[in-house]
């Protein structure tokens, strides 16, 4: 061994030290903060500290010393939080903060774009959770890859009708290989919006699929695989079945290994198919027929048709739900009110078609709404209303009474969280209740919700707040847990995912956002947690902690949207 490669080594031996000797006491963004934007480390420690400093991390050189804000109490976590507030460092690079009394931080960057890389990660998962077909991540991520899997299915007894029936597309739910139809919807809903909202930034972004080079964006590309699917769960009569999935959940085998029945499931009884299925497929196929017009009509008037039979079911059985057949024990998605999914579908359709039938249908029924956007709990699956209320005023709708009511309600509630998010410990927009089965998709949606009011008046506050809960889900929580696998330092690494569950990689399948701290502890992993833990900390990074560690598409869609839509805003 020559003397420049032993100290190379030895500089090496060096920065794994280092790096190995981050402190889970001072959380920041792993992923990092935006030039012109605040940025903010918070540390908890026993240890009384009151000065930081800002290091690069290229040569330690400093970058900015400060004081610690003094420490405030955080009943969610049970943590007692100080500040490190270095908003002045806007010279791009990469860094880290130390404190003398408590250590140093994992890495992070400051630039323009630093979400550049985790929005392709979190969007590209979509690809990894594709059904029907095989699937190979390449070269980047060599390994991550499953054969066809799922491709012939059947009719249950559920559904009204016996037989086989094929198998299409589709994405895998979550760790789960399950495809459910209202699930689904808010997901592809949730991801067309981005698309519309924050077109110019994505639009450009090659994810790397087997159609990426034909002419469509890929995040469409990608959001089509689902809906292709999606489209194949409509019956003839515009109904729409509400899943199609195995009686039972398998084991943790790839895809490909599953080889229990792929059933379509529907309600038991006539109709068989369910009112808050057909609801979230008007809604969506609605938005696709307006999305992919410039890119393939055909399949935009398809879609489109699809989504006004829908909607004539609807308006036949509104008031389907469902509830698992008794063999049938997978997930349940088991909405009993349909009238959000109505509403979102009429909004959509009218603001694709500017048909009076649905703007008719809107204004008689949007008050009944009028506590959906609230400071406290965003959108989720089975409460979609405040999708419909926002696409009436985002497509122009032209009652001044309801926009200017949507409006207020959107901007009241949005000044009401940021002035929470301000005074909470983590600077989260969390409230203790939000600590349920995907609560890091409640951080997210509400990051949504902000980036939603600002797109009605812009105001840097609620973009700053939205980067608060990106800020949080990226490693400045309680953990200094990244909760996107692949993404940051300090990932997590144990998702219940069948893929990463089964495969032979070391590291999970990449850009999938954990379901995060749920107070509800539903699993038996979560149950031997003690019974007296804060909410923000019910959480393992445990694989057979479904109810707190799953992943799911209806968590990573938001999620998707906040890293491409807080850049958007300064
Ligand atoms: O309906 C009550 C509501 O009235 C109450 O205010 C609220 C307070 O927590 O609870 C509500 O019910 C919860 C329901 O979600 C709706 O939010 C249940 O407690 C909770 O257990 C339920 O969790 C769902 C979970 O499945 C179990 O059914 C999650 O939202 C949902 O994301 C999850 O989805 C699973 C699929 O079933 C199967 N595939 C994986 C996927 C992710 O884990
Ligand atoms: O793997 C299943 C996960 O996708 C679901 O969200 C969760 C709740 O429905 O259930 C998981 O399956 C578990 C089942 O419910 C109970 N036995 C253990 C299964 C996990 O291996
Ligand atoms: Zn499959």
């Amino acid at each position: 061994m020559n003397l420049k490669n032993s100290t190379a080594i030895l500089l090496l031996l060096a920065g794994r030290v280092l790096a190995a000797g981050a402190t889970a006491e001072i959380k920041v963004d792993q992923v990092g903060y935006l030039s012109g934007s605040p940025k903010v480390a918070l540390v908890a420690s026993k240890n009384a500290a009151s000065e930081f400093t800002v290091r690069r991390a290229s040569d330690g050189g400093v970058a900015l010393r400060g004081a610690l804000s003094a420490a405030v109490d955080d009943p969610d976590s049970g943590d007692r939080v100080q500040a490190a507030d270095f908003s002045k460092l806007i010279v791009s690079g990469k860094y880290y903060v130390e404190i003398a009394e408590v250590g140093r931080s994992w890495e992070f960057a400051i630039g323009p774009d630093v979400y550049g890389r985790a929005w392709y990660l979190a969007m590209r998962s979509y690809y990894g959770q594709r059904c029907g077909t095989a699937v190979d991540l390449g070269s980047e991520f060599p390994g991550f890859k499953h054969d066809a899997c799922h491709l012939e299915g059947a009719w249950h007894a559920s559904s009204g009708k016996s037989g086989p029936q094929a198998s299409k597309a589709g994405w895998h739910d979550a760790g789960d290989y399950g495809r459910y139809v209202v699930n689904s919807g808010l997901s592809t809903g949730t991801l067309l919006w981005t698309w519309e909202m924050f077109g110019p930034q994505v639009r450009g972004v090659k994810l790397n699929l087997p159609e990426t080079g034909n002419g469509t964006p890929d995040i469409l590309n990608e959001i089509r695989w689902n809906l292709e699917w999606m489209l194949t769960m409509q019956d003839e009569d515009g109904g729409v079945w509400h899943k199609q999935t195995s009686e039972r959940f398998p084991g943790f085998v790839m895809p490909e290994k599953d080889k229990l029945v792929s059933y379509v499931v529907g309600s038991g009884a006539e109709p068989f198919k369910t009112s808050c299925a057909t609801g979230d497929l008007a809604a969506v196929m609605a938005v696709a027929g307006r999305a992919y017009k410039p890119f393939d009509a055909a399949f935009a008037a398809k879609s489109l048709r699809a989504a006004e039979k829908a909607w004539t079911w609807l308006g036949k059985f509104p008031k389907v739900t469902f509830r698992n057949p008794q063999a049938v024990s997978t997930g349940e998605y088991g909405d009993g009110n349909c009238a959000d999914e109505a509403l979102w579908a009429a909004a959509e359709l009218y603001r694709t078609t500017g048909g009076a039938e649905y703007q008719k249908y809107f204004l008689a029924h949007y008050a009944e709404f009028a506590g959906s956007v609230r400071a406290t709990g965003p959108q989720s699956w089975p409460n979609v209303a405040n999708l419909g209320l926002w696409t009436y005023v985002l497509g122009g709708g032209k009652d001044a009474e309801a926009t200017g009511a949507i409006r207020k309600a959107s901007l009241a509630a949005a000044d009401q969280i940021v002035d929470r998010t301000k005074a909470n410990g983590y600077r989260i927009s969390m409230t203790s209740r939000d600590y349920i089965w995907g609560s890091n998709a409640v951080a997210a949606n509400y990051g949504m919700q902000l980036l939603v009011a600002n797109a009605f008046q812009r105001k840097p506050a609620y973009v700053e707040a939205a980067l608060d809960n990106l800020h949080y889900l990226l490693g400045r929580n309680t953990f200094s847990l990244s909760y996107v696998t692949q993404v940051g330092a300090n990932p997590f690494r144990h998702p219940h995912h069948r893929p990463s569950g089964a495969d032979n990689n070391a590291e999970p399948w990449p850009g999938l956002l954990s379901g995060g701290p749920n107070h509800g502890k539903q699993d038996a992993a979560m149950k031997r947690l003690p019974a007296d833990t804060p909410p923000a900390k019910c959480y393992l990074d445990d694989q057979e902690a479904y109810a707190a560690n799953e992943v799911a598409i209806n968590w990573n869609a938001p999620l998707v949207f906040l890293l491409a839509g807080v850049g958007t805003a300064r």
